[in-house]
């Protein structure tokens, strides 16, 4: 049957018409539905501060998706969402954005392809990825090893509590 993946939702503009970045995630689930691709379950949100050269505080959810689309096609159709809502900035990598979608995780096991790499190279040491993906896919395990989320989250948690970010 269908493919299962846990995407990562992220924003940290305005959107015009539907307003503050959490309802832009709010926005952005329903725009996945209407796209075909089925949400099981969904993340809390979580508000964090920047990573990286933007100075606006972020939105952050996530959400396991069920759907008959192979990876690179979820991740076209993920594109497609992300126009629709207005981000149209290219070019400076981290920029702010009014919505970013990115695939963490897929159930089948690890993907490669060019213009797409599964599971996510940056999740792993990500609070704002593990937290909201802990109650939804806290048993989904890394193919390359990584552990599962609650283990990746768990060991964050006491780095962070060592080395302070
Ligand atoms: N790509 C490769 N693998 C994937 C994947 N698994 N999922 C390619 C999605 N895309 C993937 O992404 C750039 C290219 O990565 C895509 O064209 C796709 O072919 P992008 O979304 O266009 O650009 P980006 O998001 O600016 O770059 P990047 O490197 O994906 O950034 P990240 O890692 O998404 O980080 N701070 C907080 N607090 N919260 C955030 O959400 N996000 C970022 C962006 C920085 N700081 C943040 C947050
Ligand atoms: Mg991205």
């Amino acid at each position: 049957m269908g493919e299962r993946y846990l995407i990562a939702l992220g924003s940290n503009q305005r959107h015009v018409r539907h307003g503050a970045p959490e309802r832009v995630l709010t926005a952005a689930l329903a725009g996945l539905e209407q796209a075909g691709i089925r949400v099981v379950r969904t993340g809390p949100i979580v508000r964090s501060a920047p990573i990286g050269p933007s100075h606006r505080r972020y939105a952050n959810s996530a959400a396991v998706v069920e759907t008959d689309l192979r990876p690179d096609a979820l991740l076209t159709a993920l594109k497609q969402i992300e126009r629709a809502f207005g981000r149209t900035q290219r070019g400076q990598r981290w920029s702010s954005r009014v919505l970013d979608l990115d695939i963490v995780l897929r159930r089948g096991g690890a993907w490669s392809s060019p213009g797409l790499t599964v599971p996510h190279i940056a999740y792993r040491t990500r609070d704002f990825v593990l937290a909201p993906a802990l109650p939804i896919a806290a048993d989904w395990r890394d193919p390359l090893g990584g552990g599962t989320i609650r283990q990746l989250h768990r060991r964050l948690k006491r780095a962070k509590a060592i080395t302070p970010a």
